[in-house]
């Protein structure tokens, strides 16, 4: 068992520009959020992800999916990689290869993603595009454990924007953003401070004790935009 007087050892996996990763080292960093991140994971070399956490400090590491013959053995190679570092919890920030039962069940319970959109609404990929084909006029992003259904684990927390008229993939994302910069290191506070499980059983999330029968609606009351963390180009 995880001591919760000490920093909750944390490994963050990313596939990219790793914004929200930015975002959970400055709550640290402010004292918002008692963690240390142990490890950074990218799938993807050349993620820039991997250069916020070198300059943060964090050990950064890439294991490219695409030198391994087929996923169980990428999966087995990331399992390895990650429990060297022993990490309380594993977090999936913006890390975009589907990972397989074996690797899910090991880490059930002790694994949390964050997905943008209002799940159930629009699992899987391409989010922003298609909540603005189907004519959505609300969208936004989700915290969720990670289970075997995918985008499908039971989720914690939802935070809410608006779609604008003039809206396209990039205005909606980047509004997106904003909010998941804001509610990720929330959750992963509750989760360090003890105060956030996965019951297995009813496959619930339970949050100071309590069943959640629905999401925390954790939305910025007026989608402030307050720290932002635009592309690195
Ligand atoms: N793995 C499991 N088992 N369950 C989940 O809920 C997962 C997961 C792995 C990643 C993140 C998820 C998201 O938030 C996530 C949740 C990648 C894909 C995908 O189709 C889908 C969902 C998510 C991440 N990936 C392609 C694949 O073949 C590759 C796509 C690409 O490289 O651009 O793995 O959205
Ligand atoms: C975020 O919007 C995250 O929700 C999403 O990718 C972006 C990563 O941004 N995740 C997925 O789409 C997972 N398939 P970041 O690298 O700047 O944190």
């Amino acid at each position: 068992m995880h001591d919760a007087s000490a920093p909750l050892p944390i490994v963050v996996l990313i596939s990219g520009s790793g914004s929200n990763l930015q975002a959970i080292i400055d709550a640290a960093a402010r004292k918002e959020l008692s963690v240390e991140i142990r490890a950074v994971i990218s799938n993807n070399p050349s993620a820039f992800g991997l250069e916020r956490a070198r300059r943060a400090g964090i050990p950064a590491l890439a294991l490219d999916h695409k030198a391994f013959p087929d996923r169980d053995v990428f999966d087995t190679a990331l399992q390895t990689m990650i429990d060297r570092f022993e990490p309380a919890l594993v977090v999936l920030a913006g890390f975009m290869r589907i990972l397989g039962p074996g690797f899910v069940t090991h880490y059930l319970g002790r694994m949390l993603n964050i997905h943008p959109s209002l799940l159930p609404a629009f699992a899987g990929l391409d989010t922003h595009n298609r909540a603005l084909e189907a004519g959505m006029r609300e969208h936004g992003a989700s915290v969720h454990f990670v289970t075997n259904e995918l985008d499908g684990g039971p989720v914690i927390v939802q935070a809410r924007v608006p779609i604008l008229p003039d809206d396209n993939v990039k205005t909606l994302a980047q509004r997106v953003l904003v909010q998941e910069h804001h509610i990720y290191p929330v959750v992963i506070h509750w989760f360090a401070e003890g105060r956030l499980q996965l019951d297995q059983e009813h496959n619930q999330v339970v949050l100071d004790g309590t069943p959640l029968t629905s999401p925390v609606d954790y939305t910025d009351a007026d989608n402030n935009p307050q720290t932002t963390y635009p592309d690195p180009q």
